[in-house]
């Protein structure tokens, strides 16, 4: 390795079965967490939104150039405005104004035991949305010049990480990617070089909030992983 400054790293080590226990834990918490469609408008804490996006700041990255932004929007007229951006752009993926859908057959059908469709009221609804931006350039200046590296991997880890501290805080969340979204970075003010990525949608679930049964069936791990 070349030479570079340096701190110790340590972890409290665990006891195996302590170990199986928390990963176990956390295991369960995170199978709790559901894509809600239904948002209360009651408030919620900037505070953990502060610290959700702290926690998704701490993902591992390419050149630990950082390279995302969240924007948190939290006012009725940017929420309005943004929903009905996203709403025109969900009206031609379904074929909603009676033009042929953007979307495939295929992608419909795909999409037929979620139940989404052109509506967005919870972009209005939810106290809070953050639109994370991935930074194709910038560095860790955010100069707009220096390159960047593994971005979507960067910023994905970031938003799971987000999502996760959102929902360890009793907060509901939807990962909402109306497309194309390039309505998103005129309306937060984002430089031509950043790259809008997704809406996290966050609030409390409302009274009668739903989810799709489909959305219940998980691949079992034998599915899901080989060990070689
Ligand atoms: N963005 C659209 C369509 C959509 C696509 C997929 I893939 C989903 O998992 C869910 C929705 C919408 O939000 O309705």
């Amino acid at each position: 390795m070349r030479n570079h400054d340096t701190v110790p790293y340590t972890l409290n080590a665990l006891p195996d079965a302590e170990s199986i226990t928390r990963a176990r834990n956390l295991r369960d918490r995170l199978k709790e967490r559901r894509s809600c469609r239904y948002f209360s408008d009651e408030a919620v804490p900037r505070e953990v939104i502060e610290a959700a996006i702290e926690a998704g700041g701490t993902a591992p990255n390419g050149a630990n150039h950082q390279p995302w932004h969240f924007a948190v929007i939290e006012s009725a007229d940017k929420k309005r405005a943004i929903r009905e951006a996203a709403e025109a752009e969900e009206r031609r993926f379904y074929g909603a104004d009676g033009d042929n859908p953007k979307a495939s057959d295929e992608w419909l059908s795909a999409l037929r035991d979620l139940g989404t469709n052109e509506s967005k009221p919870f972009l209005e609804t939810a106290p809070y949305l953050i639109a994370v931006f991935a930074q194709r350039k910038g560095g860790i200046e955010e100069d707009g010049k220096t390159q960047n590296y593994y971005v979507n991997e960067s910023v994905g880890i970031a938003c799971g990480m987000l999502i996760a501290t959102l929902h360890e805080a009793g907060l509901a969340t939807l990962t909402h990617t109306p497309s194309p979204m390039g309505f998103l970075r005129e309306a937060c003010e984002r430089p031509e070089w950043e790259k809008p990525l997704m809406i996290v949608v966050v609030g409390k679930p409302s009274k009668d909030a739903t989810v799709p049964s489909h959305a219940l069936l998980k691949k079992p791990l034998s599915q899901i992983s080989s060990w070689l």
